[in-house]
């Protein structure tokens, strides 16, 4: 059994994990989850991630939840080019930093725009 992808592109984290495997040509099948539809309480969606959020990554009998961990575990099994996820300590580590950071400013601020900015403008 090949590597899986478990997403939905409305969620941003899926649309990073998404495009570094596309821009990284690593095969792999797309397994929708459509949030709007409540598919991630699905029986079958929480064999794969019990915390029932997407991404998530089947890799034969191995699968993982977490967007970062998913991108690291995803650039070491292809090894992926350098500077994506240097082997360098020091800048590998300034890749960590950023990707530590995000969560909370980036993406955490990114999403109450989206909430309560644009969601308003769809009712
Ligand atoms: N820290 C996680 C966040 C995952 C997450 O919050 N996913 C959301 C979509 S952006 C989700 O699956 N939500 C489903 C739900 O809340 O029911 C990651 O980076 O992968």
């Amino acid at each position: 059994m090949g590597l899986e992808l478990y997403l939905d592109l409305h969620s941003q984290p899926c649309r990073a994990v998404y495009i570094f495997a596309k821009k990284n040509n690593i095969a792999f099948e797309f397994k929708q989850v459509d949030l709007s539809a409540g598919q991630q309480y699905s029986e079958d969606f929480g064999k794969v991630n019990p915390l029932r959020l997407v991404p998530a990554l089947k890799d034969g009998a191995f699968t993982m939840g977490e967007s970062v961990a998913i991108l690291k575990y995803l650039a070491c099994k292809y090894k992926t080019p350098d500077h994506w996820y240097p082997a360098d300590l020091q800048r590998r580590a300034r890749v960590d930093e950023y990707l530590a950071w995000q969560h909370m400013t980036v993406r955490y601020q990114g999403s109450r725009i989206f909430m309560f900015r644009v969601t308003p403008l769809l009712l």
